[in-house]
């Protein structure tokens, strides 16, 4: 069998084009169900898999769309779901002979909430029970596509991994303006999807060929994992009722070579295309090799923005307000399982300009594992900053994760064993940053070379997970100078190291070096502006207080990190 991941250092990956306008074109009939011709007609699936093996296709799709629980109900086909499957796959393979097959699983055809009534939950048991059926049947690769929701795309995602050992691509769909229908850009998609596990990610359908380069170009600048492009033949028109694609197969393939210079390496056809422009497609591509690209980033995203944090960019600020530690209205709020006031926080805190929020709900007695998530979710309904999540309770992490959309920080791993062993896994499975703590066996750093020496074992350790260290922040613990005085000075001096010799980003929680100090607010923004000399990249704090951002504007300016001091004058 074909390894396609492996023949991709020699060519380029040709998979299949069209389905359902195929099978329109091949008698399917508007109000039937493209999915039950698997049943009724699978000659007629049989043969359109076949020519596209004639025509040169490396992969084959199988006719199971929108073979979920959900949109075969509309036909009263719902229990139909495991035959529906199982014979598509079986076709496929029969046709395709020594070629992977790939499961195709479209969206569910309802929306998950806020946009529609579709819990995550829900979402998840439709794609394992479609996902479930096709690896008994034989199936080597779950193609998710056409998604317009990172959540429904990560449901589709996560059902696919833990439910089989298939390799698992996702593509999502692009309008003209290059954002998804629910308002995600191709940086924010790669950015968000890709750690999940994926072996591919990339587009299909909504557009022709020509506006999908620059959404290939922009998903190539983040991504480590292949790029698949599928378009379609042309935008759709309509033409006496009819849904029509105008681009030639000539033209189409004509995109191909530009496709692959800007970073696709994984090609194929969607709606309207036919064997003849997968023909072409394959001589357009048969002597390019795939671009190596290396690509080291430190981004977070939420469901429409990525934030880059590092060298090169203004010093992050992350808003420490949701969090009930000394807050007892906000604690009695959580108790109450009221997450109004953490909502209220959160867009005060985007106002005051924090780039992404922690979320801590930590009270004495609190159900995190059911509280985390919903205030998660609330959150991230009405605002559109990334996420840390700040809990110790792991599981409640994982729960909160599960339905973000986004890329989070885990907020926080230490360097002491048990710590790394049970927080990496997670840090892994869901592709997230993590915020190291330079805390080890020893307690408290007593100093900068302990600090440095506990990031080392962080570090390493992650390695040893496959966790690069662009994902991990290094926390250089802020301690009280009002009880020693040499803490600040070594903090920052860790800062500088952390930068230096470990070549890694850093944040710290700064409002303890002043505590039992007067003006603690003057301590505050004047650490906090000497920290961003000596390299700090994100800072734990509150953007509402006007002494510290203001420090902080005037900080990028003089460091050169605020191109024409356009923050700064506004
Ligand atoms: N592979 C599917 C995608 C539809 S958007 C099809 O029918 O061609």
């Amino acid at each position: 069998m074909l390894d396609i991941f492996k023949e991709l250092s020699n060519r380029v990956i040709v998979f299949d084009g069209a389905m359902g306008t195929q099978l329109q074109e091949r008698g399917l009939k508007t109000g039937e169900c493209p999915e039950y011709m698997n049943i009724t007609h699978p000659e007629v699936v049989f043969d359109i898999h076949r020519s596209y093996i004639e025509a040169g296709a490396d992969v084959i799709e199988t006719n199971t769309f929108g073979a979920n629980r959900i949109k075969l109900a509309k036909y009263g086909l719902e229990n139909e779901v495991f035959n529906i499957v199982t014979q598509a796959v079986k076709i496929a393979k029969e046709a395709s002979k020594d070629k992977p097959v790939a499961l195709s699983i479209g969206p569910i055809g309802e929306l998950l909430t806020p946009y529609g009534d579709m819990t995550f939950d829900e979402a998840y048991d439709v794609f394992k029970e479609v996902v479930i059926a096709a690896e008994r049947a034989g199936a080597d690769i779950v193609l998710i596509e056409t998604m317009s929701d990172m959540l429904e795309a990560k449901a589709a995602i996560l059902a696919a991994k833990e439910n089989s050992n298939m390799k698992v691509i996702c593509t999502m769909t692009f309008q003209e303006d290059a954002r998804t229908l629910m308002g995600s850009d191709p940086i924010t998609v790669v950015v968000s999807l890709q750690g999940l596990g994926l072996d591919a990610i990339g587009v299909n359908c909504s557009t022709g060929p020509d506006k999908m380069v620059s959404v290939v170009e922009k998903m190539s600048q983040v991504s480590r994992i292949p790029i698949i492009a599928q378009p379609n033949a042309g935008m759709p028109v309509i033409r006496d009722g009819k849904t029509v694609y105008d681009l030639k197969p000539e033209e189409f393939a004509s995109f191909f070579p530009l496709l692959v210079e800007k970073g696709a390496s994984i090609v194929g056809g969607c709606c309207g295309t036919t064997p003849q422009y997968i023909k072409l497609v394959k001589e357009a591509v048969k002597d390019l090799k795939p671009k190596v690209k290396v690509t080291k980033f430190t981004a977070v995203a939420s469901n429409t923005k990525t934030v880059f944090i590092g060298d090169d960019y203004p010093l992050r600020v992350i808003g420490e307000r949701i969090n009930p530690t000394g807050k007892k209205k906000l604690s009695e709020a959580f108790l109450a399982g009221d997450v109004s006031l953490a909502v209220e926080e959160a867009i005060k805190q985007q106002k005051c300009g924090a780039e992404i929020l922690d979320v801590n709900v930590g009270v004495p007695g609190i159900d995190e594992e059911q509280l985390l998530p919903k205030v998660v979710s609330e959150i991230q309904n009405v605002v559109n900053l990334p996420l840390q999540i700040d809990s110790t309770n792991i599981k409640a992490v994982e729960k909160a994760i599960r339905i973000l959309r986004g890329r989070p920080i885990i907020n926080s791993v230490s360097a002491k064993e048990e710590s790394l062993k049970e927080v990496l896994p997670i840090v892994k499975k869901y592709g997230a940053c993590v915020v190291g703590l330079t805390v080890g066996d020893k307690g408290l750093p007593k100093d900068r070379h302990e600090r440095i020496e506990n990031a080392k074992k962080i570090i390493k350790k992650a390695e040893e997970y496959g966790i690069p260290k662009e994902d991990i922040l290094i926390d250089c613990i802020v301690l009280t100078v009002s009880s020693e005085q040499e803490a600040a000075i070594e903090t920052l001096e860790a800062i500088k190291l952390a930068k230096e010799e470990l070549g890694v980003n850093t944040v710290v929680g700064l409002s303890n070096v002043s505590f039992g100090l007067p003006e603690r607010r003057l301590i505050n923004s004047t650490f906090l502006a000497m920290a961003a000399s000596y390299g700090l990249t994100t800072a734990i704090i509150n953007p509402c207080d006007e002494a510290m951002m203001d420090t902080l504007r005037a900080s990028m300016v003089l460091l050169n990190k605020d191109k024409g001091s356009v923050n700064y004058l506004n």
